[in-house]
Order: C-alpha cells, then sequence, then structure tokens
C-alpha cells in the first residue's frame, strides 16, 4: 500500500521521468509559403471567411520556422528534458504524395540536432491535423487512398529522421480530425457529414496501422511507436439507467471508435448499433482490423476535462454544449439523445473544468485496457488570460496550481500501479488555438504577438524546477 498523501508529502517522479512540452506544426511554424511547402487544409481553412476567431490563421503563427534554435534554447535554459513536435505534411511531401522535399526535411532534422545537442529528448507527431489541401480535395480522410498516402509519408519521414528520433507518434487526437473536421465542422476542413466522420475515423485508424507498419520497416527497431489519443473521461448525470446508457454511447464515438480497433482488433458492438442509422460501416474491409491492431511500443494520452452527460429530456431542449466549439451541427454521429452538462468547478479560459481526477481515471482505465503498455501523457495544460506586469513578467498561479494538481494525479496514478514514463505539458509557447485563433494562451512562455518576443511565465519556471528536481516545488514558489 502507498503512504498516504498529506499537502506536506513531496511529490517526487522516478528519475526517469520525462518533463517535457508539446507543440505542433500548423500552431507554431508559420513559414507558410517557404521552401516548397503547399497549403493544408488548415490554411484552407482559416483563410475562409468567418471559421476562425477574427479570421486568424497560422501564416506567421509564432514564427518557430525562422527561431527554432532560440527556442530549443529556452527549452534547454528551462530544464525540459522532452519536446513533442509534428511534422507538417505539407511541408515534407507538398502534394500528399510523391517524392520528399529535402528543405522541408532539413528543417526538422536540423531541429532534431538542435534538440539533441541540448539533452533534449524529441517525439515526432506525424499528423496533428494539417492534411495537405490536395488530398482533401482528393477526398480527405473519408477517402480510403489517404490511409495508404499516409503510410508513404510516414515511411518517408521514419527514413529521414528514425537514425535519431526514438519516440514515434502516428497520429494526434484523431477524434478531432474525424469528429470535429467531418462531423460538426469547427474544424479544417470543416465538413458536416455524420457519415463522413465515421468514414474518416476509420480511415485514421487505418493510417495508424500502416503508417505504424510503415515506420516500423523504416526505421531501428529501437524506436518506440505510438498514438496520441484524446480519450475522453465520460461519467453519467445519475445512475439513471439512460444517463448510463448515453455515457456507453459517448464512450464508444469518444474512446472506443479508436481504442477498439487499435488496441482490441475491434470496433465495439454497441457504436455499430448507435450509428446503424447514418452508416453500415462497409467501408471497413477484410484485413483492416489486422492492419490496424499494431503492437505498441508505447499509448500517448492527452487529458484536458471530464464529460458530464445524460440521456436528454424529450421534453426540453437540454443543454447541449460539449466544449468542442459552437456548430449546428454534432460532432457526435448517432447521439442525438444525449446531453453533455457543465461539470461544476473552477474553468479555464476555454471554460473546460478543472479535474485532476479525470486524469488519474483516464491512466488507470489505460493501465486494465492495455496491460503492459507504457503509458505517457502527451498532452495536458490550460488556458488563462495571461497578461505581463509593468515589469514584463507574467505571472500565471492558475496554470501553476493547474499542472500541480494535474502532476500529482500523475504521480498518484504511478503510485497506484501506471507505468506513465513522461509528462509532456501543453503548450511550450502561446500559439495559434485552431478556431479560437490567438485570443486562448495555453503557453508556459509568453509570446508577444506583436513582435513575437518569447517570455517565460512563472508556470514555465515553475515547471523548470520540477523538471531539474524531479520533485513538484510548492505552488508558490514561481511567484
Ligand atoms: O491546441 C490543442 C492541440 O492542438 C490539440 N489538443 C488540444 C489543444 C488545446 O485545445
Amino acid at each position: 500500500m502507498p503512504e498516504p498523501e498529506t499537502p506536506a508529502t513531496p511529490v517526487t517522479f522516478p528519475p526517469a521521468f520525462l518533463w517535457g512540452a508539446a507543440t505542433s506544426a500548423y500552431q507554431i511554424e508559420g513559414a507558410v509559403r517557404e521552401d516548397g511547402r503547399t497549403p493544408s487544409i488548415w490554411d484552407t481553412f482559416s483563410h475562409t471567411p468567418g471559421k476562425t476567431a477574427g479570421g486568424e490563421h497560422g501564416d506567421i503563427a509564432v514564427d518557430h520556422y525562422h527561431r527554432f534554435r532560440d527556442d530549443v534554447a529556452l527549452m534547454a535554459d528551462l530544464g525540459l528534458t522532452a519536446y513533442r513536435f509534428s511534422i507538417s505534411w505539407s511541408r515534407v511531401q507538398p502534394t500528399g504524395r510523391g517524392p520528399a522535399v529535402q528543405r522541408g526535411l532539413d528543417f526538422y532534422r536540423n531541429l532534431v540536432d538542435e534538440l539533441l545537442a541540448h539533452g533534449i529528448k524529441p517525439a515526432v507527431t506525424l499528423y496533428h491535423w494539417d492534411l495537405p489541401q490536395e488530398l482533401e480535395d482528393a477526398g480527405g480522410w473519408p477517402e480510403r487512398d489517404t490511409a495508404y498516402r499516409f503510410a508513404e509519408y510516414a515511411q518517408i519521414v521514419g527514413e529521414a529522421l528514425g537514425d535519431r528520433v526514438e519516440q514515434w507518434i502516428t497520429l494526434n487526437e484523431p477524434w478531432c480530425s474525424a469528429f470535429l473536421g467531418y462531423g460538426s465542422g469547427v474544424h479544417a476542413p470543416g465538413r458536416t457529414d455524420a457519415a463522413a466522420s465515421l468514414k474518416a475515423a476509420h480511415h485514421l485508424n487505418l493510417a495508424h496501422g500502416l503508417g505504424t507498419s510503415a515506420l516500423r520497416a523504416a526505421m531501428p527497431a529501437r524506436n518506440s511507436v505510438a498514438i496520441s489519443l484524446n480519450s475522453s473521461v465520460v461519467r453519467p448525470y445519475s445512475q439513471d439507467p439512460a444517463d448510463l446508457a448515453a455515457v456507453q454511447k459517448i464512450d464508444d464515438l469518444a474512446n472506443g471508435v479508436f481504442h477498439g480497433p487499435i488496441l482490441h482488433g475491434a470496433y465495439p458492438e454497441t457504436l455499430f448499433a448507435a450509428t446503424e442509422l447514418i452508416t453500415d460501416w462497409s467501408y471497413v474491409q477484410d484485413g483492416d482490423l489486422a492492419a490496424i491492431k499494431q503492437p505498441l511500443d508505447a499509448l500517448g494520452l492527452n487529458y484536458y476535462t471530464p464529460a458530464l452527460v445524460s440521456a436528454t429530456d424529450p421534453d426540453s431542449d437540454g443543454p447541449r454544449a460539449d466544449g468542442h466549439g459552437a456548430s449546428s451541427h454534432s460532432p457526435w454521429p448517432g447521439a442525438d439523445d444525449v446531453a453533455f452538462h457543465q461539470t461544476p468547478g473552477e474553468r479555464t479560459e476555454m471554460g473546460w473544468t478543472i479535474d485532476p481526477t479525470g486524469l488519474h481515471d483516464l491512466i488507470l482505465r489505460y493501465t486494465r485496457e492495455a496491460p503492459g503498455l507504457p503509458l505517457y501523457i502527451t498532452e495536458n495544460g490550460a488556458a488563462y488570460d495571461d497578461k505581463p506586469d509593468p515589469d514584463g513578467r507574467v505571472h500565471d498561479p492558475e496554470r501553476i496550481a493547474y499542472l500541480h494538481g494535474h502532476l500529482r494525479a500523475v504521480r498518484r496514478a504511478i503510485a497506484d500501479g501506471a507505468d506513465v514514463r513522461g509528462y509532456y505539458l501543453w503548450s511550450l509557447m502561446d500559439n495559434f488555438e485552431w478556431a479560437y485563433g490567438y485570443e486562448k494562451r495555453f503557453g508556459a512562455v509568453y509570446v508577444d504577438y506583436a513582435t513575437l518576443a518569447r517570455t517565460p511565465k512563472s508556470s514555465a519556471l515553475w515547471y523548470g524546477q520540477a523538471a531539474r528536481s524531479g520533485t513538484l516545488p510548492p505552488v508558490a514558489s514561481a511567484e
């Protein structure tokens, strides 16, 4: 039995635990027309009037493409030991097929070498939502061929970087790609077709499986391949059987649709039943499930907030908001009879309730579901309305409290038997928060968007102290 934790108990992590930060290409790089890069679906979407707050886009973003050496130096100064970033597919294979562009690959090779030179372990995500526009024009993720194109792209990047990057992640949050991109339409490419969103989910799963095989064939066997899922913690509004059925429905659409085939080689039967009026799943071809269920070396979990659901009251419109943006189209196909409720408690600037117990529950769920598979928290963090003081410093005690609470939850899960090997704070620095534009600041490092100057917030200093010592500092220590 672990010792009971008291507020004075030092929260210390295993010595090899990775203390990382995460970003993604379109959110930070800018340089969208340089060195042969072509538009991705996010370039098109963000330049379409009305799709993002204030019409904001990633043309310049935080100019990481030109400032990556300074950004790596900043991470090293803070004391980070790992960095998770994504590759822009349209930078290395502009049309989404055919030969690679060397200059695109060189950018990432230089970034990786800079990280390694500073003792920071790189973790590469191959796909963080930015499909080359040409592939969307050919049908996008609802089209089966996109999965084969992804495998080809994975092979290219694996061959180019596999000698120096050990940690690989195929897809980031395929739920968002499928259901926000093709269902509710609040993400690129902005389509609102429930059947297409389920088809996209299957082809993303297939892409993960084929991409994993392609990576393994292209890289040394020592490298680790994983996927990052934004697996939801879905809680019932009451113990009423109708509310429990609502939980099952959302759990299938948020989690089972991905971890079913990826971890267990099958989609949940309850998912088929709930979506039978929308799709017949005939695009799941013989051999697909075997191709998808590749042995993995690790699993990435992204966690922000739990969901609280009930069956809808047929006599009222009921609450609907699920925290994934405003759209009259649901990202939950076949779940029109489910209502989403605001979980009680303090919220971040995104309106997401702060609940570290959800992270603990999530870790233990996957410890049970995928025994023996090492886990990484590949994203966790909070947006706040950060502003510099007159002295130019940025104090963000709320983010420190958020990180402290969630890291404690990770440590508790480890004490409960979970094999969590690392934590990547979302995000290293303020950046383009998709449809919300630049207004929502998730960074541990503040970015002045007028000058692009970077200033570590007090949370970055606090997190750096944790990374250096392996023990969480008291929450007030970085103020
Ligand atoms: O900014 C995103 C990231 O790209 C994917 N996961 C959630 C983050 C916060 O919304």
